[in-house]
């Protein structure tokens, strides 16, 4: 499948230098001019190998990502909470699809790519290693987590990638849903008892910090940023998203009535932009490492799943094997 892509690679059989280079040049040109990359079309490996690993980091962050707020489905205070919840966490699980079907016509397959992860040997968003210990983590994911992912993914739906952009215009209208749900839960919090606000405080303190990680190592650290934004997967750079994603959230958490968990925080007249005190960078390596307090729970859970929907699986396949005609049409993009 697309063997086009994979067949003509840099330094392949046939290819000379300069005809590669002129491939090359053909391509970032179709790039600059804010062309969309099709699956069929010609690409260089090294930008679908950037694709395959983001694509499916990002999917693994969904599919994780339903296992710190699914721990309140059953918690939740109310009707209406609970049925929130739980349609915020399937979109998640949707989004995890979506995101493997865009990597998939880039030649992998979503099992494969499950297999890594379950096999401790893929990454997902450092944000979903830390634990949901009340509710009030809840509205803290929605507006902290969903308001940093919007940030991030609002400017993929650009992505020179046309898959992957396609797959981003819905993921975001959904993301837009769960940051206003979490922001509306930490209001009703904030003007609840003054246990309710403690609790907001409280879990505003623990996720302000990780939500920033969220965004990368700084620009001087950050390895893939260059070349991921000469190929315009990327837009923005990790430090320039990070700022957009304080300059909006900070004046949201004023209005809460919360206190940002950070002595050195100020507004900077100067550059226009708030300024934070230093991110703890020794943590967010540990939590990469797979030290941070939940990366041992949180791949037991996926594992365990895995095991738990065999049976799914195999279901699927036999019921594919006797029914041909409702195969899917064979079909990119
Ligand atoms: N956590 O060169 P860099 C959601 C890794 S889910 C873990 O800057 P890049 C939601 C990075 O992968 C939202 N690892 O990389 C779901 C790289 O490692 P490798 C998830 C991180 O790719 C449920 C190394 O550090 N969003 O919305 O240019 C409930 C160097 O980094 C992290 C996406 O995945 C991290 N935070 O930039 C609620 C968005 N940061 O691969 C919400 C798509 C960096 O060399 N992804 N690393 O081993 C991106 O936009 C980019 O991949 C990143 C990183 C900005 C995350």
């Amino acid at each position: 499948m697309y063997t086009q892509a994979l067949d003509a690679q840099p330094g392949a059989a046939g290819a000379d230098d300069a005809e590669q280079q002129a491939r090359l040049a053909r391509f970032q040109e179709r790039i600059d001019r804010d062309e969309k990359i099709e699956p069929t079309d010609w690409m260089p490996e090294q930008y679908r190998h950037m694709l395959i690993r983001q694509i499916a980091q990002h999917a693994h962050s969904e599919i994780v990502g339903m296992l710190p707020e699914g721990n309140w489905i059953t918690r939740a205070p109310s009707l209406r909470r609970k049925v929130v919840l739980i349609a915020k966490v399937q979109d998640e699980g949707g989004h995890g699809l979506y995101l493997y079907s865009a990597a998939e016509t880039l030649g992998v397959t979503r099992a494969a790519l499950i297999e890594q992860l379950l096999a401790g040997q893929a990454r997902y968003s450092s944000i979903f290693n830390y634990p949901t210990l009340t509710w009030a983590d809840i509205g803290a994911i929605g507006w902290l987590v969903d308001g940093a992912a919007i940030m991030n993914q609002i400017p993929l739906c650009r992505c020179s990638y046309g898959p992957y952009a396609r797959a981003m215009v819905r993921i975001c209208k959904e993301e837009s849903f769960h940051q206003r749900q979490g922001y509306e839960l930490m209001l009703t919090l904030a003007r609840g008892s003054a246990a309710q606000r403690a609790m907001a405080q409280d879990a505003f303190a623990r996720w302000w910090r990780p939500a920033l990680m969220m965004f990368g190592p700084s620009d001087a650290h950050s390895v893939h940023t260059a070349q991921s934004m000469r190929w315009k997967i990327k837009r923005f750079s990790n430090d320039e998203l990070r700022q957009k994603f304080i300059d909006a959230t900070v004046p949201q958490a004023h209005f809460l009535g919360l206190s940002i968990p950070d002595p050195e925080l100020r507004w900077d007249a100067a550059s226009q932009h708030f300024q934070t005190g230093p991110i703890d960078w020794g943590e967010f390596e540990a939590v990469l490492r797979g030290d941070g307090p939940c990366n041992r729970e949180r791949l037991a859970a996926r594992r365990e799943a895995h095991e738990a929907g065999a049976w799914v699986r195999a279901a699927a396949v036999a019921y594919a094997e006797k029914h041909p005609e409702h195969a899917p049409a064979a079909s990119v993009g």
